[in-house]
């Protein structure tokens, strides 16, 4: 290998690996610039291979809600991995994170583990299939729920940040079972309904967007979706994979006290390992295998190693839920910071994210209208103060447990000096 800089990793990673990295978000190639490789993380901080530092707002899109390699989740993974790594074999870890994390989010009667929320969703989709013989998915524009085929229709992430509303391969059929719909738009919801109701398996909605940005649910907005999927028997699915754990311990659905059939769950639950799930009512989630007739399975699913780090991080968070309150705090003395600059945020507890536009952004086409040129030099600048903030418009910030006093006042200052010209309407 040669020297170890981030610049001859990547050219070196070009010929090996699509586009040099192994998610596309990660390529920085919406703000023209070429992604730094990461040596080590600690609390609030990455290190890059050069030795740059960075505050880190990105928390690797989620999971980091305690900070990087917080010493009891390092020491959870360390013990339980002389162990050994993988049995294919049920262990004791398994049951007890099913049972604590239906002990945190009541409408959970129910657990399965799998190892990415691409997964949880892929699953939790077929069953809303199986459980009610229908057909059809709603989905909403903008909103993204990993990549299996019949979800990746006018998704945000990764798809809305390079353009490519829809990715290639995926067959027409999906195009037909996949319905679309407008985020913060009862209307549009029922007209659909009123439409092919009849043959809707699921709306599947995360209950705060945050892969178009972050875009808030409308009052009401939420509510009018659990109401409507009772009116017609469909089901109503929570993609959770950022909020779970992350809005409060008992996330978007606590928070909003909206009780859905199914939820996603992904990044926080794993404490920054491989690990993923869905669940809900015991009677949906009877029907998966080897209790029902849906088949979902998987080698790792709940690896001792990512039950472990999991099992810690929620433990963490569970026993000391005024994390929350300080993250929240936190969120919003950034979100301030911004304000004063005369830039618009969204923003709903500790996720966040600026929008360079003059609207506000309630949908997919308002976020779609932010200036994505703009994004690209302030993101640039702040990386070049030492902020670490996703590379896209369409992604959200982190704050988490590990930002503190120096780290906060650090970003605010950084954000306050911001050249006009970066945020001038
Ligand atoms: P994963 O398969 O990436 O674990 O989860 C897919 C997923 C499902 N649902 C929601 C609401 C999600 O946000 C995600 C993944 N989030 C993106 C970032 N917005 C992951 C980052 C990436 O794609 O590299």
């Amino acid at each position: 290998m040669k020297d170890t800089n981030s610049q001859t990793l990547f050219e070196e990673a070009l010929d090996r690996i699509p586009g040099g990295v192994n998610s596309p978000v990660r390529a920085f190639g919406s703000v023209g610039r070429t992604p730094f490789f990461v040596d080590k993380a600690k609390g609030p901080y990455l290190y890059d291979v050069d030795g740059n530092c960075y505050i880190d707002y990105v928390c690797s899109w989620g999971p980091g809600i305690l900070g990087h390699a917080h010493p009891k989740v390092v020491e959870a993974v360390k013990a339980i991995s002389e162990k050994g790594l993988t049995f294919g074999a049920p262990t004791k870890g398994e049951v007890e994170l099913a049972h604590l994390v239906e002990d945190l989010v009541p409408s959970i009667e129910m657990l399965r583990l799998v190892s990415s929320g691409t997964e949880a969703v892929m699953s939790a989709v077929r069953l809303a299939r199986g459980y009610t013989g229908r057909e059809k998915i709603i989905k909403f524009e903008g909103c993204y729920h990993g990549h299996s085929d019949g979800l990746l229709v006018k998704a945000g992430s990764g798809l809305m940040t390079e353009s490519i509303p829809d990715s290639a391969g995926i067959p027409e059929g999906y195009a037909r079972t996949t319905l679309l719909a407008e985020y913060n738009n009862c209307e549009s919801v029922k007209r659909l309904m009123e439409e092919e109701g009849h043959d809707v398996a699921a709306i599947i909605v995360e209950p705060v967007a945050a892969n178009m940005g972050v875009v808030p649910p409308e009052k009401g907005f939420l509510e009018f979706l659990r109401q409507i999927t009772l009116k017609y028997g469909a089901l109503l699915i929570f993609d959770e994979v950022i909020t779970g754990f992350r809005l409060g311990i008992g996330g978007a659905q606590e928070y909003y006290q909206v009780r859905p059939d199914l939820t996603t769950f992904g990044k926080i639950i794993g404490g920054g390992m491989p690990l993923a799930a869905y669940g809900g009512r015991k009677d949906i989630m009877s029907c998966v295998a080897p209790k029902g007739a849906v088949y979902q399975a998987g080698t790792l699913s709940g690896n001792p190693l990512s039950v472990a780090a999991g099992l810690e991080t929620l433990k963490i968070l569970a026993d000391n839920t005024q994390i929350y309150t300080q993250i929240d705090k936190a969120a919003g003395r950034i979100e301030e910071a911004y304000q004063k600059k005369g830039i618009r945020v969204n923003r709903v507890g500790s996720l966040l994210n600026p929008f360079f536009t003059q609207e506000p952004v309630k949908d997919y086409q308002s976020a779609k209208r932010a200036d994505t040129r703009k994004f690209a030099d302030y993101f640039g600048y702040m990386l070049e103060n030492g902020i670490y903030v996703a590379p896209s418009q369409f992604e959200a910030m982190f704050v988490s447990g590990a930002h503190g006093e120096e780290e906060l006042s650090r970003t605010c200052r950084v954000i306050e000096e911001m050249p006009e010209e970066f945020c001038a309407k």
